[in-house]
């Protein structure tokens, strides 16, 4: 009973937010690829639980918008100035204060738990990883690290390429996050995922990418001077692919 009710609750907002938005078929938010009304696609396994999460909170912050300022529109009006008519001395009211109050802890309660659910999905442990890997931010680039044939990072037969992040499309990638100089941020834009490389410490995020394709690494902070160049790309392809990939790279490298 309680988890129909959860849904009915989830399925009115998702209605809110796409009533807000113009739109009228749910594939638009929820398909395969996320919102694509004005986000980049969704290619990540949980792009489109971001999409949704930000929907909701644009369906309510939107509809709080509207009602404040409708509110304050019709109050200038139905109590302007009039020759005659004189202002009444309210003392306060209980009750309005209530409802003014409950309604919106509940509203920030339930934005709370559902963020908390996505949030610990994404930046919690990470699901069992196929591919582990660095990228290393340095001003102006990435630094992109496999590890070699030994399987381990950080050994003399590790690969290296600079701005060129490749995945194998369908499997979970743990990206260990360093930083050479000062702090940047990781960002793929696709993936919905932004996190900062901070120098001394190293950081871990994991993606699962859905598609197949050519997406871009941006850095999310100002980070000196050839910040706005500070630009990666990532190609997501098929496992046999990306193998063909690395064993070309292994090649150049270390032949
Ligand atoms: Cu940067």
């Amino acid at each position: 009973m309680k988890s129909v009710k959860h849904s009915c609750w989830n399925r009115a907002l998702t209605a809110a937010a796409l009533l807000l938005a113009g739109a009228a078929e749910p594939a638009w938010a929820f398909g395969q690829g996320g919102a694509r009304f004005w986000f980049p696609p969704a290619v990540s396994s949980y792009g489109a639980q971001v999409d949704r999460l930000f929907l909701i909170v644009l369906a309510i912050t939107g509809a709080v918008f509207f009602l404040v300022e409708g509110a304050l529109l019709w109050f200038l009006i139905r109590y302007r100035r009039r020759d005659g008519s004189k202002a009444a001395y309210i003392h306060g009211s209980t009750r309005a204060e209530l409802i003014w109050t409950v309604i919106p802890a509940l509203i920030v309660l339930y934005l709370a738990v559902a963020s908390q659910r996505v949030w610990a999905h994404i930046q919690g442990p990470p699901p069992p990883h196929q591919l582990e890997l660095e990228v290393q931010g340095e001003q102006f680039a990435w630094n992109v690290r496999y590890a070699g044939p030994d399987g381990a990072l950080h050994t003399a037969d590790d690969l290296e390429t600079i701005n060129q992040l490749h995945l194998p499309v369908g499997q979970v990638v743990l990206i260990n996050l360093a930083s050479k100089d000062v702090i940047h941020s990781f960002f793929l834009p696709q993936f919905r995922i932004k996190r900062d490389a901070v120098p001394g410490m190293t950081s871990r995020i994991w993606v699962q990418a859905t598609v197949t394709g050519n997406f871009e690494i941006v850095c999310a902070e100002l980070c000196g001077l050839g910040h706005y160049r500070m630009r990666g790309f990532v190609t997501i392809e098929t496992p046999e692919e990306f193998r063909a990939w690395l064993a070309q790279v292994q090649q150049e490298q270390h032949t």
